[in-house]
């Protein structure tokens, strides 16, 4: 790899870390509103932006305190170590609970600690009578499993899947943080100065998605595949611009907690805004992507994280205003586990460092 494209992947990997801060912190505050007023926003993100405003600084949620645990493992084991995970995720909550974890995850890091992590999926297949949780907790957390799997896409689904599985054992669960794992390493592949297909970054998730959900097949579901199903939805209301209004957005790809019902979402607020959006006044891509996430209201920092993460890979930390990053708590290590990762990744693909 050429020197400038290795400048060019640091800055794609840290743009997907410090993205999925942004969307966290700043999602955050509207968390459970069922729908957030486009001029509020516009006030909102025009304040955090001015160059004179120094607010508190905007706390992380789970969403970020999660990620944290994956960079760590990950950087310090170089392998996805299950065990060490559950370890973190389990110590990370005890030390610091009050982030706004997902009701029930926290069963699964009370077990984990009891039985002391001898087998660090059971816990969570004993979720919800046994059918594992469909929350979007492992999708959101799931970006520093693509940045370490930036070389191997077989390694990615399989690894992400496994993150996954140590809180989230229901297949709506697991896929979810697969599929928002492809979309970050698809954006991480592409240069964002050529410009985006959406129709074929939406199609590549299909054709993807499709290998993945024929795992499911013996499950005997209702909708044998749930997340091409939606996936077709974002590609339909892509479609038609920028005329779809966003209760249609939130009827068909859904707001909510649920994986299926939020990583679709959070794909699609990325494909979106490409264009301009109607009510948010930015330039910048990157912001509009966040802006637009949150103003759908529902599970906001989890679906803005999710986008912003996908779209910090795509554009770069370049693309994200400084301003926006200065009011985010846990900035800077945040931007050193991306550029901890990055180094990883370089060495073990004799790329320059
Ligand atoms: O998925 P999880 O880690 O939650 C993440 C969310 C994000 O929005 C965070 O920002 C935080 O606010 O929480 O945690 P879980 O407790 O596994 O799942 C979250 C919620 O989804 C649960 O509390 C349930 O309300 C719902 N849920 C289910 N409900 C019925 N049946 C998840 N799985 C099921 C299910 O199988
Ligand atoms: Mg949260
Ligand atoms: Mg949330």
């Amino acid at each position: 790899m050429a020197l400038a494209e290795s400048i060019l992947l640091a800055s794609k990997f840290r743009g997907c870390l410090v993205g999925a801060l942004l969307g966290d912190c700043l999602g955050a505050p509207y968390e459970a509103e069922t729908k957030v007023s486009k001029i509020v926003l516009q006030k909102y993100f025009d304040k955090l932006e001015g160059q004179y405003f120094k607010s508190p600084v905007k706390p992380y949620t789970d969403d970020t305190a999660m990620t944290k645990c994956i960079a760590e493992s990950l950087l310090e084991h170089k392998k996805l170590d299950a065990s060490d995970l559950a370890k973190r995720f389990v110590k990370e909550y005890f030390s610091d609970p009050r982030r706004g974890y997902g009701a029930n995850v926290v069963d699964v890091f009370r077990k984990l600690r009891t039985q002391k992590f001898v087998d660090p999926f059971g816990p969570a297949r004993e979720q919800f009578e046994g059918s594992g949780s469909y929350g979007n907790g492992a999708a959101m957390r799931v970006s520093p499993v693509a940045l370490f799997c930036h070389d191997s896409y077989d390694e990615l689904v399989s690894m992400a899947r496994v993150s996954a599985e140590v809180t989230h054992a229901n297949h709506l669960g697991f896929n979810g943080a697969v599929l928002q794992a492809i979309a970050v390493h698809q954006s991480l592949h592409l240069n964002a100065k050529e410009g985006l297909d959406v129709t074929s970054f939406v199609l590549d998730l299909i054709t993807k998605m499709a290998a993945i959900e024929k795992d499911d097949e013996g499950l005997g579901l209702e909708d044998p595949t749930p997340y091409q199903t939606q996936l077709k939805h974002v590609k339909e209301l892509l479609d038609r611009g920028d005329g779809v209004e966003d209760a249609e957005v939130v009827r068909q790809l859904g707001n909510n907690v649920a994986a299926l019902f939020s990583v679709p979402t959070a794909i699609y607020c990325f494909l979106r805004a490409q264009e301009d959006i109607e009510g948010i006044k930015t330039d910048n891509p990157f912001r509009r992507t966040l802006q637009y996430a949150i103003s759908l209201g529902g599970d906001t920092d989890t679906i803005a994280s999710m986008a912003g993460a996908i779209a910090g890979a795509y554009y770069g930390h370049g693309a994200i205003s400084e301003a926006l990053q200065r009011h985010c708590e846990l900035l800077s290590e945040v931007v050193k586990y991306a550029e901890d990762l990055y180094v990883l990744v370089a060495a073990q693909s004799n790329v320059p460092p």
